[in-house]
């Protein structure tokens, strides 16, 4: 068929009409926001001439992705979560805040209710023989004063890239704990070096990425939730210097400011002096909150996340 069948104007009366624009019933903010996507939807299928089968491919295409449970993959890898966070730096900038450490996307894979410790953590449970990682850090405000009593919850993948509660079995909460900081808004913790993750094989997310001839790799990260009395919530990750797709994750995670050095400690002394026997890795990340103040939009994001079973 041609393009550009029905006029703009049509589309749009249909439109306002099944989003409920024409009674005075239900949610004003949500009528407002399905007349807009469902008038750019039609108008993209009458100036791309989508066919019926593109239609109802995409369709299932959303009910098969619903129905894994990947919309949370889905939506990272299209780079909409990334966008969001782009949204919501502009935002800030103009409500005057600055200074607070660079964001980056949650993604799918956290698990609220990890284990609590005071200062310090051990993350790993001994069974994965990766390389070991002592991290640790300060919680500072923005004059650079350390906060007591923040909360550090962190998570991440083992060697193979899995993480706990999701794919190949792990003990509950490996890898993921919150770590309290201490009188001087210190943290610190041992684990294991994480390893990239990548989208299943053959998942929903993946054969979209294939068509689009695109991989579905991250580099290996970290992921935080750093909070404190007062401060507005970060959402961050660090990135592991040195990985294949530091700079080309397909979840558009990775920020400048956000891989830190990786220090590799070979000394021998050094090495019986941490209690081990191999070399290992050391990061130290300070993270910077800034205040709550009016006007500028919650940088905490209510959404549906994975539950501990
Ligand atoms: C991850 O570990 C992740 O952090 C994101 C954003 C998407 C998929 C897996
Ligand atoms: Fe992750």
């Amino acid at each position: 068929m041609p393009a550009n069948l029905i006029p703009k104007a049509v589309i749009e009366q249909l439109v306002a009409r099944a989003a409920g624009l024409e009674g005075q019933d239900g949610n004003p903010r949500l009528k407002l926001v399905v007349n807009r996507l469902l008038g750019d939807l039609c108008k993209a299928i009458d100036d791309l001439d989508i066919t019926m089968d593109e239609f109802w491919a995409g369709v299932g295409y959303l009910g098969e992705t619903a129905k894994a449970n990947e919309l949370g993959l889905l939506v990272p890898g299209l780079a909409l979560e990334h966008f969001l966070d782009l949204r919501l730096d502009e935002a800030e900038r103009r409500a005057g805040l600055s200074g607070g450490t660079t964001r980056t996307i949650e993604g799918p894979l956290y698990i609220a209710g990890a284990p609590v410790s005071k200062h310090e953590a051990r993350l790993d449970d001994g069974s994965d023989d990766g390389e070991v990682l002592f991290m640790e850090g300060q919680v500072r405000d923005a004059t650079g004063k350390g906060i007591a009593g923040a909360m550090v919850d962190v998570w991440h993948a083992n060697t193979m890239g899995n993480y706990s509660f999701f794919g190949p079995p792990q003990t509950p909460y490996n890898l993921r704990r919150r770590i309290e900081t201490d009188g001087e808004g210190r943290y610190k913790f041992r684990s294991i070096m994480p390893s990239g993750y990548g989208c299943p094989p053959g998942s929903q997310t993946e054969q979209l990425l294939t068509k689009l001839g695109r991989h579905g790799q991250r580099p290996a990260h970290i992921h935080f939730f750093v909070t404190a009395p007062g401060y507005r919530q970060l959402t961050t990750q660090i990135n592991i210097d040195g990985d294949k797709y530091l700079h080309d994750d397909f979840a558009f995670g990775t920020r400048d400011d956000l891989i830190p050095t990786v220090t590799r400690i070979t000394d021998a002394s050094a090495i019986h002096k941490a209690g081990l026997n191999k070399p290992f890795a050391r990061i130290t990340f300070d993270f910077a909150v800034v205040k709550d103040v009016v006007g500028a939009p919650s940088t905490i994001v209510h959404r549906e996340h994975a539950s501990a079973a």
